[in-house]
């Protein structure tokens, strides 16, 4: 039983597959956002009859759905590696590194690692001749996905992951690297093509054709997955960008937080619009859907604060909540909003850092930047939390000229002279409006390969 993001969906598949390949039948469960929920809930014990349930990156909040499911003479082993309450599941078995008791070492792992080393551990007491390593592919998505640290093990799963995608046996794969004709594979294109791709299906529709699409048997079934997530994913992208506008309306830039909500907002973006509305103002934001007078929000931090503490301060006024520190889902009586507006806010009252911003490595001499300086930066990939991109000043370029790009003119380039070197600077999905004489900008440096030339492009990632 999975759940409907990435990680969830991966950890699915993981699962499946490797009950396949030891010819243990299974079936499985992935909720529906919009008609079940998020979680092991009680419609989701409704439709398990008998057998043994395992969760995967869900589960560890599931008290009375456990109860449940005992009561129908059906246990349940949890594995999952969401923050742990002080009430946990009456289940089999609970697998989740947070636990305080867990010896485990790496406590930042996603759920579709927690799912995997379940399956190690099933390789070593069965004695079965199985490939680990071949999930690799797969892990790596979600722990990308699921914005895992990258250090340690993560690190080294994500690396060796990366190089897995390009050569993967997979169809679904296979047909992505046809898509994407990469050379290498970095967290960026999981993180900004792939990852919202799949994830798409949960968000709009329904996450097992996700599940359908990294399963594929042969090419031409992954093409038609394919086509199909693209086709969520560019649905996706339009009603995010209707409720992003609506949302920009309703936020009040003095307060400490952003609580924002509207009328069936849908469900599947207001997480990528919290994380948004997190960016441009630089505070945690909390974002709420309304429907038959019930709140279903998302919210998103990126500070020295613990949103799952925050949240919790308010379970008077909550149904339901869970996450982690920096993400976090709840659902509240629409009638409360107001009060939980105040009461996050008074919380955040003394709070003086509302956000982190990222550090930047230095100002960068724009005219000494070559292919061996950015071949450098590329040896410490794959870059993602805790492992940042580096990024770089450039102070009072002049500009000297400001245009929209792409098919849909919504990506800006400027034409920059920085002591006589004349160079672009990009800001992907950035229609803002510059009209300064001299700019300010945070950048890094990649390499673009485009049919098959190789250039030196300075993509910005804050105009200060
Ligand atoms: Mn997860």
């Amino acid at each position: 039983m999975g759940d409907y993001d990435v990680d969830g969906v991966v950890s699915t598949t993981i699962m499946i597959d490797f009950f396949n390949l030891i010819n243990i039948e299974v079936n499985f469960i992935i909720p529906n956002r919009f008609k079940h929920g998020y979680g092991l809930s009680v419609k989701i014990v409704d439709m398990i009859t008998s057998g043994l349930v395992i969760t995967v990156d869900n589960g560890i909040g599931a008290c009375e759905a456990v109860n449940l499911l005992n009561n129908k003479n059906i246990d349940v082993i949890i594995t999952d590696h969401h923050t742990v309450s002080k009430n946990i599941p009456n289940a089999y078995a609970i697998i989740n590194p947070k636990q305080e008791d867990c010896k485990f070492v790496v406590k930042n792992i996603c759920g579709a690692q927690v799912a995997w080393y379940l399956c190690v551990a099933l390789k070593q007491e069965l004695q079965v001749d199985i490939d680990m390593a071949s999930f690799f592919d797969l892990l790596c998505l979600a722990i990308i996905a699921d914005i895992m640290p990258i250090t340690d093990l993560n690190y080294l799963m994500v690396k060796y992951g990366l190089k897995k995608i390009k050569s993967s046996q997979r169809p679904a794969f296979k047909k992505l690297n046809e898509k994407m004709k990469k050379n290498i594979f970095i967290s960026d294109d999981i993180a900004f093509f792939i990852a919202p791709l799949i994830n798409s299906a949960g968000r709009i529709d329904d996450a097992k054709l996700a599940l359908s699409f990294l399963l594929s048997k042969d090419e031409y079934e992954a093409s038609h997955n394919l086509s199909v997530l693209e086709e969520l994913n560019s649905y996706r992208k339009t009603i995010q960008e209707s409720i992003l506008q609506k949302a920009y309306i309703k936020t009040r830039k003095q307060d400490k937080a952003i609580v924002v909500w509207g009328e069936d907002w849908h469900e599947g973006v207001i997480g990528i619009v919290a994380a948004k509305l997190l960016h441009k103002y630089k505070k945690p934001a909390f974002v709420f859907s309304i429907s038959n007078g019930i709140a279903k929000g998302s919210a998103r931090a990126n500070a020295n604060i613990n949103l799952y503490s925050i949240i919790k301060q308010t379970s008077k006024l909550l149904l339901g909540f869970g996450g982690h520190k920096n993400a976090a889902g709840l659902s509240l009586d629409e009638k409360n909003l107001e009060e939980f507006k105040v009461q996050i806010n008074a919380q955040l009252e003394k709070e003086t850092q509302l956000y982190i911003e990222p550090k930047v490595l230095g100002e960068i001499d724009v005219s000494c930047v070559d292919l061996e300086f950015i071949e450098i930066i590329q040896r410490f990939e794959p870059y993602g939390l805790d492992n940042i991109k580096p990024i770089f000043f450039i102070k009072k370029a002049k500009i000297l000229k400001v245009e929209l790009f792409g098919k849909d003119k919504n990506h800006l380039k400027l034409t920059l002279n920085s002591n006589g070197f004349i160079y672009e600077a990009l800001k992907f999905y950035s229609t803002q409006n510059i009209d300064d004489h001299y700019i300010d900008l945070i950048v890094n440096v990649t390499k673009n390969e485009f049919m098959g030339k190789i250039s030196i492009q300075f993509l910005i990632q804050d105009i200060l």
